[in-house]
């Protein structure tokens, strides 16, 4: 079940609400659950936020960053689970100690084109350009009343997941919702993207430098691809969620279609983040290893060493560049 009136109905019906994103937040995910969290409070709901991870601190600033737990309270059960910007279940941020009875629904707020309708009921869309988009959607439906601290936390989720509003994904529609959330509750875009995106360490600078270092193009310039190592990371030490947008300067160079960074996020784990021009789907891409996402943002997990990993992505890539090539 996909639906609106089914999402706003559950909200309404239940009192204990579970809500969580995936691991290695990012701000659509945390906007998007912070902002309904605080809704539903509200509402006079009790609400537990909880993710298995600190939040980076680049989002702490969100109202209600700080009630987020690492862990349920343990006499908690839910009237009703709810996943955001989670592409399927395994990607929720639940700890593995946690367990919810069966016969308690999920609803599955998310705007993967990968996502597999796992909730009881469904609020997907892959044109939304975030899942903060959707939160906005169910809120106006429930006719719930935005403040500013909501109206921050949605903002934050569209500008960070359209890149400040410079990826394809900047439709009129979130730019045209992002507006309304400055015009109705006074934002600051110039603030608040200063405290989201220039809070580097001086750690991410110097880790940056290595790993532009390694660019490497491939496949007649098509595919450019970099890699960040243990090694790198013992030298400058960072959350991983620091290197996010490392692989936006691959991206950039002329002529290049698709974007690699692998990253050895453990020994033997390499974490493989594809981006695209609009005319490659990388989501289809990564899913023959096993990953997803969206067409132009994609992502994979490869148990292997660095170079296996990057040996195995290009392979599969030179065989379809072949292919396509082919075609034309
Ligand atoms: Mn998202």
């Amino acid at each position: 079940m996909n639906s609106l009136p089914e999402a706003t109905a559950l909200l309404a019906s239940g009192d204990n609400f579970l809500l969580t994103t995936h691991l290695h937040p990012d701000g659509d995910g945390l906007g998007s659950m912070l902002a309904l969290g605080r809704a539903l409070k509200s509402r006079g709901k009790r609400v537990e936020m909880v993710l298995a991870e600190a939040i980076p601190s680049s989002y702490t600033f969100l109202a209600g960053a700080q009630e987020v737990r690492r862990e349920p309270p343990t006499d908690f059960v839910p009237s009703l689970v709810i996943a955001l910007d989670c592409g399927d279940r395994t990607r929720m941020g639940l700890p593995p100690s946690f367990s919810f009875p069966p016969e308690v629904p999920i609803l599955n707020v998310d705007h993967h084109l990968s996502n597999d309708f796992f909730g009881r009921v469904n609020l997907v869309d892959p044109e939304a350009a975030a899942t903060g988009e959707l939160v906005h959607r169910l809120l106006s439906a429930g006719g719930y009343k935005l403040d500013a601290a909501m109206a921050t936390a949605l903002y934050v989720a569209i500008a960070t997941d359209t890149g400040f509003f410079r990826y394809t994904n900047a439709t009129r529609s979130a730019l045209a919702l992002a507006a309304r959330l400055v015009e109705d509750f006074a934002l600051e875009p110039g603030k608040i993207a200063e405290i989201v995106h220039e809070q580097k360490s001086l750690n991410a600078i110097m880790l940056l430098s290595l790993v532009l270092a390694t660019i490497q193009l491939a496949l007649d310039g098509v595919v450019a691809w970099m890699y960040l190592s243990q090694e790198m990371l013992l030298r400058y030490p960072v959350e991983i969620e620091e290197t996010e947008g490392f692989i936006n300067y691959a991206r950039s160079i002329v002529g290049v279609e698709i974007a690699l960074f692998f990253k050895e996020a453990k020994p033997g784990e390499i974490r493989v983040s594809w981006r695209s021009g609009p005319t490659v789907d990388v989501s289809q891409l990564a899913a023959h290893f096993g990953g997803g996402g969206h067409a132009r943002a994609a992502g994979c997990t490869i148990y292997a060493d660095l170079a296996e990993a990057v040996e195995r992505v290009l392979g599969f890539l030179a065989a379809w560049h072949r292919a396509r090539e082919r075609q034309r």
